[in-house]
């Protein structure tokens, strides 16, 4: 009898913290200052964290975990070549006619601030030029669509201190793509001449270049389809690459059109992959092997 009754307190608690009610709540992990990884680490439990508040979809830690990869190789540093992009896709946004920013739930979890203070940079850039409509939205598209989601994501952003998120109310659809991940707004992506997409899944990355859209994307991996398809990648971390982009632009707030013309239409994409991919592979001989302390 004690047996039983142990087994059914031991069994109700738990589906209590696992299967009933509430996701299965952990602290966030205690990273101490001194660990050599902090930074990934950190970043990974932003992901997790992600996950359990409903912004990151499950597959979004598998598409870290490849990011990661490709940043080992990268060095985990910013190259000339990633500057190099950030400078053409700075050009590109300045002269776009409407400039969009893509979000979806990796980047919201990682990098809601540095979204909005890129969004900020753009926005402000655009009105000392004069643009007709300056602003750089910032657009909540998933590609693992739900409704709740969407609103987790957007709610993010406006956390992160975002005015204007689209997204919410989808009455446009990128052509070629099938069920919801085709959902966008017009007056962002549906109406944008430059869309801003990190970590993009390659088949919409694709897709928005068939439907005429200048695309910039942010990827550590150089051979990917996104990478490949994109007018500009900028192949570095994205916590590390916004920044970057947000001190290119600013740089070139003031240039004249023809100069920024000059910058972008001089940026040779595959030529850069290329570079960054030449980069990893000569590195790989060079990586010491012994043991690390
Ligand atoms: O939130 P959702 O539903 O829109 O889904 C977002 C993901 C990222 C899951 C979705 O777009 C997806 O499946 O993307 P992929 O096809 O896995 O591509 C993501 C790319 O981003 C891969 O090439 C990764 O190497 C790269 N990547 C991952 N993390 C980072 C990264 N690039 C830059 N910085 C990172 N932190």
């Amino acid at each position: 009898m004690l047996i039983y009754l142990s087994f059914c307190f031991s069994s109700k608690a738990m589906e209590s913290h696992i299967y009933v009610g509430q996701p299965f709540r952990c602290p966030m992990t205690d990273i101490p200052p001194s660990h050599p990884r902090r930074a990934s680490l950190l970043a990974r439990e932003r992901l997790v964290e992600g996950v359990r508040a409903g912004i990151v979809s499950e597959a979004g830690l598998i598409a870290h975990g490849r990011g990661e990869a490709f940043d080992y190789l990268l060095g985990e540093r910013t190259t000339d070549e990633a500057v190099a992009a950030c400078r053409a896709a700075a050009a590109l946004l300045l002269l776009a006619r409407r400039p969009v920013m893509s979000v979806n739930g990796n980047v919201a979890a990682l990098a809601a601030e540095q979204a909005v203070a890129l969004a900020e940079t753009v926005t402000g850039a655009r009105a000392s030029r004069g643009a007709a409509e300056g602003a750089m939205p910032l657009e909540v598209n998933l590609f693992h669509r739900t409704e709740e989601r969407v609103r987790r994501v957007a709610d993010r952003l406006r956390a992160a201190g975002a005015r204007d998120v689209l997204g919410e109310a989808p009455d446009a659809r990128v052509p070629g793509l099938d069920h919801a991940r085709a959902l966008c707004s017009s007056q962002g992506v549906g109406g944008a001449d430059v869309v801003l997409v990190p970590l993009e899944d390659g088949d919409r990355a694709e897709a928005l270049r068939r439907w005429g859209r200048t695309v910039v994307a942010v990827d550590l991996n150089p051979m990917s389809r996104t990478s490949r398809a994109a007018h500009v990648t900028v192949v570095d971390e994205l916590t590390r690459a916004l920044p970057v982009l947000a001190r290119e632009t600013s740089a070139l707030a003031g240039a004249p059109g023809g100069g920024l013309r000059a910058i972008s239409e001089g940026f040779d994409n595959a030529a850069c992959l290329r570079a960054v991919l030449g980069r990893m592979v000569a590195r790989v001989p060079e990586v010491d092997l012994g043991p690390p302390c």
